[in-house]
């Protein structure tokens, strides 16, 4: 530490909160007991002290005029977003008095909390929160909304969230930046590459966008999207017809190879170039640029396993690198995730024992809407943190129409009156942070790190922690899990991990040093955590549950005929909805834009800088056309999830337009496998 964290003057080491891989430390500057400045700290080893623009930012957020300062009831209709102030108690009581009511006629299932990451820290995402739905007996949340597809696809290939140590891409001799703006939403990715690069790296970026990402590439290979992974399945047929693979590699360590070669003789590029739009000699060249490179490191980003297809299409390209050898290779391999490695005692923090009935059930959070307004027995309280489902979730209109519904009792705890806190019957103020005491592990590095407040609540915010003793108290719950405090559940997360990379590292570690490494063995000393302990090219774990055992193309769902397929993903000054309300942030991105190739654009007589109109039968948006070759015909891509802005009549709000349909794998989320229909309005 470089100051007392408390003092009101000086800098203090802090981390990054935000749902980003990257997690970087910070430094934030105080002065007279307020935060005036924040910036990287150079003493991270992997983020070095380089952040991105937006948290440089941070302190106009944490200072924004719009913070909540106090808890609130409503008193308009819901969605108006008309509330009185009223005090903790009177919050802390109404809830819980709604709550005692609830369970009494229609048991604690009707009560569903909803979260998601907007705080990383494990005690205000996954701790007491956890803690103290498990002892209420709530409906669980099944958290699909970001990655489960795509995880659970990697998982049947190499038995969990295990990838390549990031900072041994330095190494690396070929990127390949599979379907991720890393430029944007894992910037230190980038720095690695660019220092790789300047030892003779090249740079592949495969994507359905030349975004940030496509431009800075050596290469950028545009893809039809949901089509992965039947270009991943063209470049191992490749491998194997021009024996480019390591058949000792292949032999020693993977399980299935003899019937996955045989398997892909049917993806020739020919099959393949139809399928993906990526011509048969660029399918060549990508194959022997791929087979013949090493180190070579493939980062899987998020984009292909938003689809219906794409916890295949993950599990696909996850067997790249090992038909190659490419994971004996120090900077080679992949990385989807690397969460496994930081695995600490998730029941002793979350105790899963204080639930009495373990069949309550489980709602798919991409599913909001539907839940809202069908389950049977019904949703009759909602209590929402971390997230901002009105503008994350798919299928908006479907959610605010849940979201409205009478007889759903909803709490929002969130430091701004989001769109979703507009529909809460009681608003709670949450403290940033800056002002929690928390642990942080990665899911890209290997480091975690232990934070210290380092400053006050503001105003009257407490922590989701805080609030979760509260509401522990008034519910008469009198277990010790509910009056551990922030160090002891820390202790109690790191004492018997079971985890041979966290060996001995306890509480204790984190007064001696503030950014601790796990000790990573490379997967193959060991065993992978598959059924068979190698990485399956041939699962059977799959083929009993239905799937095909062995690498599949499978093509998106068809849900209308409209011309265009869409893909709204987020963008560079946000992070999903945070930030969409900050005006600093708003001013650096703009305004958001459709993405249209010039192709489409000139049969539809649309212009650049022209406003459409962009709909399906779940919605619409407006929105001002880019015109150019960024996307293939036959995609639009927009960028940023921004908020209608229901008063000057602006309609922008990309969700209102994506399916809720759940994705091959995971209950994942299908967010950019939606089709919609473009015209030239007049005016946005
Ligand atoms: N600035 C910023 N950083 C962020 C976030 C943010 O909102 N803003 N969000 C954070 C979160 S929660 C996450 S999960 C990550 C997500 O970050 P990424 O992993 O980068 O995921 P996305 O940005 O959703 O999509 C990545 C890319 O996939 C492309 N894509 C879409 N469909 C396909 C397809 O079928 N095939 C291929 N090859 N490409 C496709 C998109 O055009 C996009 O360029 O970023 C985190 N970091
Ligand atoms: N169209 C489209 N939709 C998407 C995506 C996409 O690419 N395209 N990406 C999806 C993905 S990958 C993800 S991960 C989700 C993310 O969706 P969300 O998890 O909802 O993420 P945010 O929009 O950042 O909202 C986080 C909220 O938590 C609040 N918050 C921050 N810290 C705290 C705290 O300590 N306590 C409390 N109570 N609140 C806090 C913030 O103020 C913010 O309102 O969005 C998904 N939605
Ligand atoms: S959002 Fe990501 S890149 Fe920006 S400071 Fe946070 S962790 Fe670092
Ligand atoms: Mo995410």
């Amino acid at each position: 530490m470089r100051g007392k964290s408390m003092a009101s003057d000086g800098v203090f080491q802090s981390v990054c909160s935000l749902d980003c891989p990257d997690q970087c430390g910070l430094l934030v500057h105080k002065k007279n007991g307020k935060i005036v400045k924040v910036e990287g700290d150079p003493d991270h080893p992997v983020t070095q002290g380089n952040i991105c623009n937006k948290v440089r930012k941070m302190a106009g957020r944490i200072y924004d005029p719009k913070r909540l300062k106090y808890p609130m009831r409503r008193v308009g209709k819901k969605g108006e977003g008309k509330f009185e102030r009223i005090s903790w108690e009177e919050a802390i009581q109404e809830i819980t008095d709604n709550w005692k009511t609830l369970i009494k006629q229609a048991g604690p299932e009707s009560i569903l909390p909803y979260s998601f990451y907007g705080n990383m820290g494990r005690l205000n995402s996954e701790g007491m929160d956890r803690r103290f739905f498990n002892r209420l007996g709530a409906s669980r949340l099944d958290q699909t909304i970001c990655n489960s597809a795509g995880s659970e696809g990697y998982k049947y290939t190499m038995g969990g969230s295990i990838g390549t140590d990031p900072e041994d891409t330095v190494h690396t001799k070929l990127f390949i930046m599979w379907g991720i703006n890393a430029a944007s939403t894992n910037m230190h990715q980038v720095v690695l590459a660019q220092k790789a690069r300047k030892n003779g790296a090249k740079i592949v970026v495969i994507d359905v966008h030349k975004n940030q990402t496509g431009r800075w590439a050596d290469w950028y290979i545009p893809v039809l999207p949901g089509t992965d992974s039947a270009l991943a399945l063209g470049m191992m047929h490749i491998l194997f017809a021009e024996n480019m693979t390591d058949e000792a590699f292949l032999e020693d360590y993977t399980v299935g190879h003899k019937a996955l070669r045989e398997h892909v003789k049917q993806y020739d590029p020919a099959t393949v170039s139809a399928i993906t739009g990526v011509p048969v000699q660029d399918i060549y060249r990508l194959a022997r640029m791929y087979g013949e490179a090493s180190p070579a490191f493939i980062r899987i980003g998020n984009g292909p396993q938003h689809h219906d297809n794409g916890g295949m299409c993950i599990r696909t390209i996850s067997c790249l690198p090992a038909l190659t050898g490419q994971w004996l290779v120090r900077g080679g391999g992949a990385i989807k995730g690397n969460s496994h490695y930081l695995r600490f005692n998730k029941n002793a923090l979350q105790r899963p024992d204080l639930r009495k009935d373990k069949k309550n059930r489980v709602i798919n959070m991409n599913l909001l809407g539907q839940a809202l307004l069908e389950s049977n027995p019904p949703i009759r309280a909602l209590y929402v943190y971390n997230s901002n489902p009105a503008l994350v979730a798919p299928d908006s209109h479907k959610v605010r129409r849940g979201l409205m519904r009478d007889g759903v009792f909803t709490v929002v705890h969130d430091l701004f009156l989001t769109e979703t806190a507009k529909y809460a019957d009681i608003v709670l103020p949450a403290a940033s942070s800056f002002e929690n005491t928390d642990f942080y592990t990665s899911y890209w590095h290997h480091y975690i790190q232990k934070h210290n407040p380092v400053t006050q609540p503001y105003e009257e915010s407490k922590s989701n922690m805080a609030v979760f003793k509260l509401l522990a108290e008034a519910m008469g719950f009198d277990e010790q899990a509910f009056k551990d405090n922030e160090e002891e559940m820390i202790r109690q997360a790191f004492d018997q991990t079971n985890n041979p990379n966290l060996e001995g590292i306890t509480s204790d570690s984190f007064n001696e040093k503030l950014y601790i490494k796990a000790d990573i063995k490379l997967p193959f000393q060991g065993e992978l955590p598959t059924p068979s302990g190698k990485i399956e090219l041939y699962s059977e774990t799959m083929e009993k549950k239905g799937y095909p055992p062995l690498p599949t193309y499978a093509p998106l769902v068809k849900d209308s005929n409209l011309p265009f397929l869409f893909v709204p993903g987020p963008n560079h000054n946000f992070l999903n909805s945070t930030f969409s309300h900050n005006d600093v942030h708003i001013k650096l991105e703009k305004m958001p834009r459709l993405y249209m190739n010039k192709a489409d654009a000139s049969e539809l007589g649309i212009e650049n800088g022209d406003p459409v109109r962009i709909w399906n039968d779940r919605g619409e948006c407006r929105l001002t056309v880019s015109v150019g070759d960024s996307v293939l015909p036959g995609v639009v891509v927009s960028q940023g999830l921004w908020a209608d802005s229901p008063e000057s009549g602006i309609k922008q709000l990309v969700n209102a337009l994506t399916p809720d349909r759940i994705a091959d794998m995971g209950g994942g989320a299908t967010f950019f496998s939606g089709r919609v229909n473009v015209e030239k309005i007049a005016d946005r």
